[in-house]
């Protein structure tokens, strides 16, 4: 009874301090490659770290090429001993612009997704 009062306090907690700023959730703080980014190689990794610990079997990435195909390759992983980074394995990219869309479950509940763009030379 205490560990759920304390658990429906922290939700509460959670929803009216961030509640204005619903962004604020599953945030991507860092990527590699980075938004943007000219590769002169295919990358060896696609490296997403957020602002909060990841739910891994809710938290995925796929990646899309210039004419919107999505491509089949192994799930993302969250990476040992970062709860908060995805970490993708992709097969050698083409020449061409990227997409990478994510979408993540933090471990608080929220559901968040973005996308952006790289390229390989
Ligand atoms: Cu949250």
């Amino acid at each position: 009874m205490f560990k759920r009062s304390v658990f429906t306090f922290l939700v509460a907690l959670c929803g009216f301090a961030l509640a204005p700023a619903a962004l604020a959730h599953g945030v991507l703080k860092d990527a590699s490659p980075a938004a943007g980014a000219v590769l002169d190689t295919s990358p060896a990794q696609i490296r997403l770290q957020f602002n909060e610990a990841l739910e891994a079997s809710f938290s995925k990435i796929t990646l899309t090429d210039a004419a919107g195909t999505v491509l089949a390759m192994p799930a993302a992983q969250v990476e040992p001993g970062h709860p908060d980074v995805m970490l993708l394995i992709p097969p050698a990219l083409a020449s061409g612009a990227w997409q990478v869309h994510w979408s993540t479950l933090t471990r608080d509940g929220h559901r968040s997704k973005g996308d952006y763009s790289f390229k390989v030379k």
